[in-house]
């Protein structure tokens, strides 16, 4: 999703391939840890056959792809804020926090571990969004990312109510056209795959 953000607001392209993650295959049945041994989305196919994993190499890898796109920025100092940002939400927000909440198979104990280290982080993160629109000065990769993961709040149980700012740039962020265009790919993909398994 956050991939799929990052093309759509750089005007490029990809020939996205769904991964079935439960049973690690491909819609055409092969296997995708042959792929990535790690089971994990996204993976970008680069064209000379590359392979690159990790939603902050990813994003980047777009964001350089297309300059002009001002997705990332290009000088030393202000590279390292934003790697400092997708770290952020990779480590702290989408692995600690998110992943327990959304994995049917982590157990109370590790939901609320997760419920309980979201406190100071998602309280850091509203602190920074205050009287901001983004995550930096402008739309940037961080915001792709940040966005993708904040919309499972919505599945995961974690109330945003208690965090004004970062309520605000959601209800914010989903109004813009790569994200609800985004959003509203990845429904329709879901909605299929439901229904192909409805039908098997
Ligand atoms: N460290 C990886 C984590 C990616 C990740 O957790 N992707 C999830 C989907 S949001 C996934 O593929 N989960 C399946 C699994 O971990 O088996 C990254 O940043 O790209």
């Amino acid at each position: 999703m956050a991939t799929r953000i990052a093309l759509l607001e750089a005007g490029g392209t990809a020939d996205f391939r769904q991964v079935d993650l439960k049973t690690k295959r491909l819609e055409d049945g092969s296997d995708f840890l042959a792929i990535n041994p790690l089971g994990q989305v996204p993976v970008l196919r680069l064209e000379n056959g590359a392979l690159l994993t990790e939603n902050p190499v990813v994003l980047q890898y777009v964001a350089d792809r297309f300059p002009r796109s001002n997705l990332a920025s290009q000088t030393v100092e202000a590279r390292y804020c934003l790697q400092q940002w997708l770290n952020f939400i990779t480590s702290e927000l989408h692995k600690l926090v998110f992943t327990p909440l959304l994995d049917p198979m982590a157990n109370e104990g590790a939901r609320q571990y997760a419920h309980e280290k979201a406190e100071l982080r998602l309280g850091y993160l509203d602190s920074h969004l205050q009287g901001r629109e983004t995550v930096l000065d402008g739309f940037t990769i961080t915001d792709a990312y940040l966005i993708t993961v904040l919309n499972w709040s919505r599945t995961s149980g974690i109330d945003l109510a208690k965090w004004p700012a970062i309520k605000t740039y959601m209800e914010r962020l989903l109004k813009r056209p790569s994200v609800a265009k985004a959003l509203a790919d990845e429904f329709d993909l879901h909605n299929a795959k439901l229904k192909r398994k409805a039908e098997t």
